[in-house]
């Protein structure tokens, strides 16, 4: 039968093995960032029977270039202590299998060592604080492989925009399934985490990957372009990471429509716009548009139209959506007044605006299980057009 829709959703059952606890209200308890968010998305995706849901698996080989990837955004000895931490902790009986490593100090900037920044620290407990900036970032068993399938899903949604010969692609993938829009299910997301800290239920920053893979697929076959790329994140939340980690790039724009005063409470002002120096080829490369908690939708209708003037007039030739339901109405970790419906004229606003560059929507946070599938249903039915 005829295929409505015809965006790619990508998607890896190893990303529903991570599953942790947090501090959240001074109580530890279970992260409400769940596998059965990705679960119930899947389940309104089949449900609906509409939509080119492809199921992959990270091969050993695609964790390797994914790896290699997520090593220009991250430092290494970040990277390995994602991979190694919790066996660590294991051997040597700090955990038991089906723990959680959470870290208990944090980096300290202090005024009397400003001259030297901190170093990881020898105690093995400290590390873990050195290594994240919240309580919302546990390590259990599994952690690492939904973190490397997650990132890797974006890898490959990659994959699906551009030719594939030059690209490291799935086996399952294929030139022909060529797309324009492709969306990733990548759980755990990516926008909060830096380059040396996890926080916010992030560990690799998802969406800087595709921008390290395509810029050298690009300098391979056409070395006088270099890409342009807008990020636009419509979660909830200022999405710091990817803030701090594109800051300084002339050529990537980042867009942020989020809560004023919420988490990570630090950055996310519209005072940041890049460095400061108006000489700098990457002043005014970043946009943040924060809004009051209560905030109605056609209050971020007015914001989103001046986040997409800001894409459209920085003409870039990929966009990247950084998704998040949590702006939803009865979200426990967001408190703007969107309802489902509003995420079709949403997406149509944005997809019209850029109607013909290759986009690639990568999920971040959304934490009412029971209306994830109907938003993002509604989100996917505004993007393309189809309503
Ligand atoms: C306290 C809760 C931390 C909230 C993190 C926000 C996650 C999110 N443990 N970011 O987009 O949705
Ligand atoms: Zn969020």
């Amino acid at each position: 039968h005829t295929l409505i829709h015809t965006m790619i959703i990508l998607h890896d059952e190893a990303t529903l093995l991570h599953e942790t606890v947090e501090l959240l209200g001074s109580k530890l308890r279970p992260a409400l960032e769940s596998p059965e968010r990705i679960k119930a998305i899947l389940a309104s995706i089949h449900e609906a029977q509409t939509h080119d849901l492809r199921t992959i698996s990270a091969s050993a080989e695609d964790q390797n270039t994914t790896l290699e990837l997520a090593k220009e955004s991250h430092s290494t000895d970040y990277l390995k202590h994602l991979q190694t931490v919790f066996s660590e902790w294991l051997a040597q009986g700090l955990v038991t299998a089906h723990e959680n490593v959470l870290p208990e100090c944090f980096r300290i900037y202090s005024a009397t060592s400003a001259h030297k920044p901190p170093r990881p620290p020898k105690d093995i407990y400290a590390r873990a604080g050195y290594y994240a900036f919240d309580m919302s970032t546990g390590m259990m068993q599994n952690s690492w492989a939904s973190i490397i399938a997650s990132a890797n899903l974006a890898v490959q949604a990659t994959g699906l925009l551009s030719p594939s010969s030059s690209l490291p692609l799935s086996s399952t993938i294929k030139d022909n399934d060529l797309r324009r829009s492709v969306l990733a299910l990548t759980r755990p997301p990516g926008h909060h985490c830096t380059g040396t800290q996890a926080g916010g239920y992030c560990y690799i920053n998802n969406i800087l990957l595709p921008i390290t893979l395509l810029r050298r697929h690009h300098h391979q076959r056409q070395p006088n372009h270099t890409p342009r790329f807008a990020i636009l994140d419509l979660d909830f939340h200022h999405g710091n990471g990817t803030q701090e980690l594109t800051y300084y790039d002339a050529d990537i724009l980042y867009v942020s429509i989020h809560g004023e005063d919420e988490f990570p409470y630090y950055t996310g002002s519209a005072s940041e716009t890049g460095p400061p120096d108006p000489d700098h080829a990457a002043h005014g490369t970043n946009l943040n548009l924060p809004l009051p908690p209560g905030s109605s939708f056609s209050t971020y209708l007015e914001s989103l139209s001046i986040g997409l003037d800001a894409v459209k007039q920085f003409k870039p030739d990929y966009l990247l959506v950084s998704l998040g339901f949590d702006t939803f109405h009865l979200d426990p970790l967001g408190k703007f007044d969107i309802e489902t419906e509003d995420y079709k004229t949403m997406a149509a606003r944005v997809r019209s605006t850029v109607p013909d560059v290759p986009a690639l929507i990568l999920l971040e946070g959304g934490y009412v299980i029971e209306r994830l599938g109907v938003n993002l249903l509604s989100f996917l039915e505004g993007w393309e057009g189809t309503g």
